[in-house]
């Protein structure tokens, strides 16, 4: 509503009786659809899709309310935290986050939570769709080997998280026992191509971060906020390399997010995409063009937007240590035809030297020009300056200034097996970036570089620099051997 246009004093009469009846109007219409969603019948039964994640069960479309049957078993299992690292999760459904439920506004959901008779522990739910007591909670406490029952009818239009609540509740919660449960509105949500399920987790170990072996829950480092693992559906790499979500260009995208926490509140961010649409926390409220989202612990939000270029798109936390440190990364891999108008890649990268726009202009000898530029042939020590230089600028922030790279996150240059054993896989590294596993003098690492924009000739240089370093094996590499993985 535009308030700006209305200045002739007489007019301001009608105007507040214009605001006061739309006031009146809002209000009313809101307390009818909770109402009408109240009265809504539901017509036959159905059971409910379960899916783990990143998959989402099939939209409700047109389809009337129903008596929605949800089966859901609870399981301790143990699983992988990331590679030689283990972790005995306790899960809704055997996935962490636990099965993803999708309902219809008016929907009676009849619920059954089975506790498997191997598990340890006495666990419920609590689920944020839920107008009533606890959620749920009280009703659905359940013993190893029972089962419960409890209905509830959904009201509320949006996302939703659900998570165990028995005590000590952050310990539940923190070992993997949250999940998202989705009440769509009436006529369902607007069709797009894809949909995935995300839900991040902070988790606290007993080791440090990679430290192998099955690893205990560490109840001091939960309270103080300490977490050494934050990831995205349960386990570091869970959508990286091989896992990555798939897309194609020109698809629409639906992102249902959410928090587990059990402490961390996530700013969700996708690098190389802009948010067209979200469902600010999950509710009603639309916001668009976002860059990163805020999603609380206990909280989600639905993202939405088009993939407009092909490439990798790298879905992080944006508070990055976590995304780079501590697992708190995915990967959306998209196909399809490039698109100039979108973006053109690197176009030109020029010298840039702030005081010196009229010296440059300066003309200059034809031999001057030549003695500047790198020879045709640059001989080995040429070839060690300029890949010093490029290494420094390029390659130095992870592997670090003596090729040494960070334990379990950027592997060494420096006395590489890797490395020494493959000049050309190294090679089509730097130019077209590298995910998924590999091992490094006897080290996994499982993360993600990305292509290194520089020329052949930096290519060819920056590898020379570092395999006459170091202690690695003294390799040449020309500008044609890169040429030929150029692809
Ligand atoms: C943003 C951080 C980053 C930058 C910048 C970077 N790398 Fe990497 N690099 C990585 C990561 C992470 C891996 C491991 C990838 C994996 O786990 O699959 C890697 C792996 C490698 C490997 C293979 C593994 C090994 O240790 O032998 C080589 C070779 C390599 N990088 C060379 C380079 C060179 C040369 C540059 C600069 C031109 C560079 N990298 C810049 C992060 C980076
Ligand atoms: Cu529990």
């Amino acid at each position: 509503m535009k308030l700006v246009n209305f200045t002739p004093v007489r007019k301001n009469g009608y105007f507040l009786l214009l605001l006061f009846l739309s006031f009146a109007f809002f209000s009313c219409k809101n307390e009818e659809t909770s109402k009408n969603a109240e009265d809504i019948k539901v017509s036959r039964e159905m059971k409910a899709e379960l899916t783990s994640p990143p998959n989402v069960p099939k939209p409700t479309g047109k389809r009337k309310a129903k008596k929605l049957i949800v089966d859901m078993e609870i399981l301790e299992e143990e699983g992988e935290m990331t590679d030689g690292v283990k972790y005995t999760y306790w899960t809704f459904g055997g996935s962490v986050p636990g099965s993803f439920i999708r309902t219809k506004i008016g929907d009676e959901v009849e619920f059954h939570l089975k506790n498997h008779p191997d598990n340890k522990l006495p666990h419920n739910i609590d689920l944020h769709a839920v107008n009533g007591p606890g959620g749920g909670a009280e009703s659905s406490f359940v013993a190893p080997g029972h089962e419960t029952v409890f209905s509830f009818k959904v009201l509320n239009p949006g996302l939703y998280v659900y998570h165990c609540a028995t005590a000590p509740v952050g310990m539940h919660i923190a070992n993997g026992m949250y999940g998202l449960i989705l009440v769509e509105p009436e006529g369902g949500l607007p069709e797009v191509d894809k949909e995935f399920y995300i839900m991040q987790g902070d988790f606290y170990t007993k080791g440090e971060y990679g430290e192998p072996g099955l690893q205990a829950f560490d109840m001091k480092k939960a309270i103080e906020e300490d977490a050494d693992y934050v990831v995205f559906n349960g386990k570091v790499g869970a959508m990286t390399g091989d896992n990555s979500l798939n897309a194609e260009v020109g698809e629409t995208v639906r992102l249902y997010v959410g928090n587990g926490g059990p402490n961390l509140v996530s700013s969700f961010h996708v690098i190389g995409e802009i948010f067209d649409r979200v469902y600010v926390e999950g509710g009603s409220q639309v916001n668009e063009n976002v860059q990163t989202t805020l999603i609380p612990s206990g909280g989600a939000a639905i993202i939405e937007f088009k993939i407009e270029a092909p490439g990798e798109y790298i879905l992080v936390d944006h508070s990055i240590f976590r995304a780079f440190n501590k697992g708190a990364l995915a990967q959306i891999k998209a196909e399809g035809e490039k698109n100039e108008k979108v973006f053109s890649g690197k176009i030109q990268e020029g010298i840039y030297l702030p005081e010196g726009g009229a010296i440059q202009e300066m003309p200059i000898s034809e031999e001057e020009v030549a003695r500047s530029r790198p020879s045709e042939n640059p001989g080995l020590a040429e070839k060690m300056e300029l890949g010093k230089n490029v290494y420094g600028r390029t390659c130095v922030a992870c592997h670090q200034s003596a090729g040494q790279g960070i334990a379990s996150v950027f592997p060494p240059l420096a006395e590489s097996d890797y490395l020494n054993e493959d000049v050309d896989r190294a090679i089509d590294i730097v130019l077209h970036g590298k995910s998924g596993e590999i091992t490094v003098n006897g080290e996994k690492y499982n993360s993600v570089m990305t292509a290194q924009n520089i020329s052949d000739e930096e290519v060819a240089n920056v590898l020379t620099y570092i395999y006459n370093n170091w202690g690695n094996n003294g390799t040449e590499v020309t500008k044609e051997m890169v040429k030929a993985q150029r692809r």
